[in-house]
């Protein structure tokens, strides 16, 4: 992609909006819009963040048997009546109604719509066990929504919801899906803590929360100092097996973990006082598990190996990818901008012209593009003519992680420099040894 005809409009001055860094790097970089109070547009940068965020989402999920599907933003009020939820949902719900009069939302999460699918098709215990997800927009009219895409109203979900016969069952997809969701942060270069949660307006008695420690997150979190350091399952881990989650369940059982909600100042405070982690974090994710709670009022059953009916028990599973670019941005960025961890970096690595217009740097930056591009590298071409300050500050305030500056004097002995963003570390090497370093 040429920077010339691409669309980031970069901000030079600080917005006056943004409270905290992700917030005030999103803007600036682009990457981000304000529409109305807390609904987002993703401009280009921005989605092809979100984008590879999702799919590492989605890889992660499959690997975990879940099954992907995409569900309509908007529902019937009718799903919600029958569940109860529907007066219960109070304000934070989107409440429409259709030219015929009839009462709809903007779905805030998707129990009801998954269980109708479900009773409507699966009539025996042989289908089971089921997982389907979708990656989709969700909207909550929050009373205080901020700090950027982190707390909007229109959000995007990862929501899968599980389906079993018994509660073993229930709690071994449950276990499958916290062990996609350790992977999942990690990939995302995320330390994500599982912490035991309370249910909320979702229900149920089995959940936990994924959480990032950061400063200006909205949760509080109060542990052991040694819980934060465990084992993320290996890619060919078995999903059905729990060993890969062995060290993580131990803990729960020798040290102390809890959310603000479920925090107990007795035990925390029997923990060492070196020893004791209060802190704050930003919940990327909250996996329930609920049992019949939607299956029985919505007549959601199966024909178990009994031969008699049974309602299924059900889990559901949240992501929040608009939610993660900014908590990654929390996590990894300096002074003059955002330092992507590879696996969701917008661009592989962006060619710095220095000087556009002179024959030799063009050439030199035309031939790497084209190597980098062939070889299945995104790359980002600064073939602007932005003077050079201007654009090591862009390439620095975009995060690509690497750069691949071409300047009059270097190129003049068919050399360029490599720029490695998140140690800043500098290597000049041939035009030939800097296509390779990327291609090889
Ligand atoms: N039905 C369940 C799980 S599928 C559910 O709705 N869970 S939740 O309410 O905890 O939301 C799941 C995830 O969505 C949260 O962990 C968070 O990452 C994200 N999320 C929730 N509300 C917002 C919001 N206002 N802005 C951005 N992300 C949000």
């Amino acid at each position: 992609m040429r920077l010339s005809r691409f669309f980031i409009p970069i901000l030079k001055e600080n917005p006056k909006e943004a409270e905290i860094v992700s917030h005030r790097l999103m803007l600036r970089a682009g990457m981000i819009r304000q529409q109305s109070q807390g609904i987002y547009s993703w401009l280009p940068l921005g989605k092809k963040v979100l984008d590879k965020v999702n799919n590492i989402i989605r890889e992660e999920q499959n690997r975990a048997g879940a099954i992907e599907l995409s569900m309509p933003t908007l529902q019937s009020a009718e799903l919600w009546q029958e569940s109860g939820r529907y007066d219960a949902y109070g304000k934070e719900m989107l409440r429409i109604k259709d030219r015929q009069d009839r009462p709809m939302l903007y779905g805030p999460t998707n129990e009801e719509m998954i269980t109708d699918i479900f009773r409507s098709s699966v009539k025996s215990y042989k289908d089971l066990p089921l997982n389907l997800y979708h990656i989709q927009l969700k909207f909550r009219d929050e009373i205080r929504p901020r700090f950027g895409t982190m707390r909007s109203r229109e959000f995007m979900m990862k929501d899968a919801y599980s389906f079993d016969l018994t509660r073993e069952g229930a709690e071994h997809s449950y276990n499958k899906m916290f062990t996609a969701y350790l992977r999942t942060f990690d990939r995302l270069g995320l330390r994500a803590i599982p912490m035991r949660a309370d249910t909320g307006p979702i229900g149920g008695n089995l959940s936990h929360e994924f959480i990032i420690l950061a400063d200006t997150g909205e949760s509080e979190v109060f542990c052991h100092k040694d819980f934060v350091n465990f084992d993320i399952p290996a890619e060919n881990t078995d999903f059905d097996s729990v060993d890969g989650l062995k060290s993580i369940f131990d803990k729960w059982t020798s040290l102390y973990a809890a959310t603000s909600e479920m925090h107990d100042e007795a035990a925390f405070n029997a923990i060492p006082e070196g020893e004791r982690l209060s802190a704050r974090g930003i919940e990327v994710g909250h996996i329930f598990y609920f049992g019949t709670k939607y299956s029985e009022p919505m007549g959601a059953k199966v024909q178990g190996p009994d031969g008699k009916e049974h309602f299924v028990h059900m889990g559901s599973y949240g992501i929040g990818p608009t939610r993660l670019v900014p908590a990654i941005i929390e996590a990894s960025h300096d002074e003059n901008g955002i330092i992507w961890p590879e696996s969701v970096a917008p661009f592989d690595v962006v060619v710095i012209n220095m000087k556009a217009g002179d024959e030799a740097c063009d050439g030199t930056c035309e031939l790497i593009y084209a190597a980098l591009t062939k070889a299945g590298k995104d790359v980002l071409y600064d073939d602007t003519d932005d003077r050079a300050g201007t654009k090591f500050a862009t390439a620095d305030l975009i995060g690509v992680p690497y750069q691949i500056i071409a300047g009059p004097r270097a190129v003049a002995n068919g050399e360029v420099e490599v720029k490695d963003r998140k140690t800043g570390a500098r290597e000049t090497m041939t035009i030939e040894a800097a296509i390779n370093r990327f291609v090889a």
